[in-house]
């Protein structure tokens, strides 16, 4: 089986062309993994996915945890078997979706307790479960159970979260192991504080990972602090290493923060967005609810290799999503998905090419011009 490990074969400036090799595959750096939450990319069959050009997908311990449980999925032969994908998939710890998702929650020193959002039932989770939970699922790249605080928050908890994330990872890495093929992440946390990123980002690189992922940002704060914080941490971390920036972002976040080093990156709104009547082309952003595409023929772009994009006119999506019908949704979530997979594609030839900057310029000037 092939060792996970990562390789760099281009730099433009910050940006970095790569490939992360795990035992089930490899993944093309930049890459953006479509997110499978509950074990489905929502409204697509993973074949979409797949030639959508998505080396890996994302799924969520919280979820799968909760329905239809980490045994069941193991009885069933992992979660790669159980819904049909058989490349790498990533999986987030839980944490996160803790704080988001669940009613009652409570951090200890232990871990987490916290009620279910699907029955109410109360279940508890410390780094050492989360871990397990991640290998009964059969995930290839493990994140650390850590704590994510929404910002704007004050500095006291911001330094507990950072810290006791720290500790949290030391006792994921230790029940993780070493398994071949397979990586976990540490997660850098620390707010908006530069100084407690550059803590974080410090001590973790010293627990010598295969991997470091970016959390606690996209939570509230201005798109500069959040480019802000990449800054401070993307130098310390090992540049052999990959570094995955958790949960962004939009077209342009994604520009901004390969520009900074960032390898990999997840995020519902290719799929979320489209199920709101939302579509990214390479000619802006466009709003099918919108009743100017009512008898519009053109499809969204019909030089992308993807049928919901090219053998579809906007007057039949508008009228799709205005019903809220199914189909509709599936569709835009399709084009999406595509459209975010042509992007890494993109970047990641600009990259070897040494024009990413250009590259970037001519995109990020298509998304100021807002809707079209
Ligand atoms: N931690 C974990 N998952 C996450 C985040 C985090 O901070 C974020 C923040 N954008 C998204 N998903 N474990």
């Amino acid at each position: 089986m092939a060792e996970f490990g990562f390789a760099l074969h281009a730099t433009d400036g910050g940006a970095r062309r790569g490939t992360v090799t795990t035992g089930r595959g490899a993944i093309a750096t930049p890459a953006f993994m479509p997110v499978g939450t509950a074990g489905t990319v929502k409204g697509l069959y993973l074949d979409q996915v797949k030639d959508a050009g998505a080396d890996i997908i994302l799924g969520n311990t919280y979820h799968l945890m909760l329905r239809p449980g980490a045994e069941r999925i193991d009885r069933l032969g992992g979660l790669h078997r159980f819904i049909g994908w058989d490349r790498p998939i990533l999986t987030d710890s839980g944490g996160f979706q803790v704080m988001s998702l669940s009613a009652l929650r409570q951090m200890s020193e232990e871990g987490v307790t916290f009620k279910s959002h699907v029955d109410g039932a109360i279940h508890e989770m410390s780094p050492e479960r989360s871990i397990e939970i991640q290998g009964l699922l059969g995930s290839d790249i493990q994140m650390q159970l850590d704590e994510c605080v929404a910002l704007p928050a004050d500095a006291d908890t911001m330094k507990a979260a950072m810290e006791l994330s720290l500790r949290w990872a030391e006792r994921c890495r230790v029940a993780f192991g070493d398994q071949p093929g397979k990586a976990m992440f540490g997660i850098v946390q620390g707010g908006d504080d530069e100084s407690l990123r550059e803590q974080s980002a410090r001590a973790l690189t010293a627990m010598d990972l295969k991997g470091y992922s970016i959390g606690g940002l996209a939570v509230g704060e201005p798109q500069e602090v959040m480019l802000a914080m990449l800054d401070v941490v993307c130098p310390i971390l090992p540049a052999e290493k990959p570094r995955y920036l958790m949960g962004v972002g939009t077209p342009q976040d994604l520009l901004r923060s390969v520009a900074r080093g960032v390898d990999m990156f997840d995020c519902v709104m290719p799929t979320r967005s489209g199920r709101h009547g939302l579509a990214f082309t390479r000619r802006g952003r466009v709003n099918l609810k919108n009743a100017r595409h009512a008898e519009d023929h053109r499809p969204l772009d019909d030089q992308m290799a993807c049928p919901a994009s090219r053998d579809y006119s906007r007057a039949y999506l508008h009228h799709l999503i205005r019903s809220g019908e199914m189909l509709g949704m599936m569709l835009l979530s399709w084009h999406n998905t595509f459209y975010y997979q042509w992007l890494m594609r993109e970047m990641r030839s600009a990259i070897e090419q040494g024009r990413f900057a250009a590259f970037a310029a001519e995109t990020e000037a298509v998304w100021e011009q807002g809707d079209i």
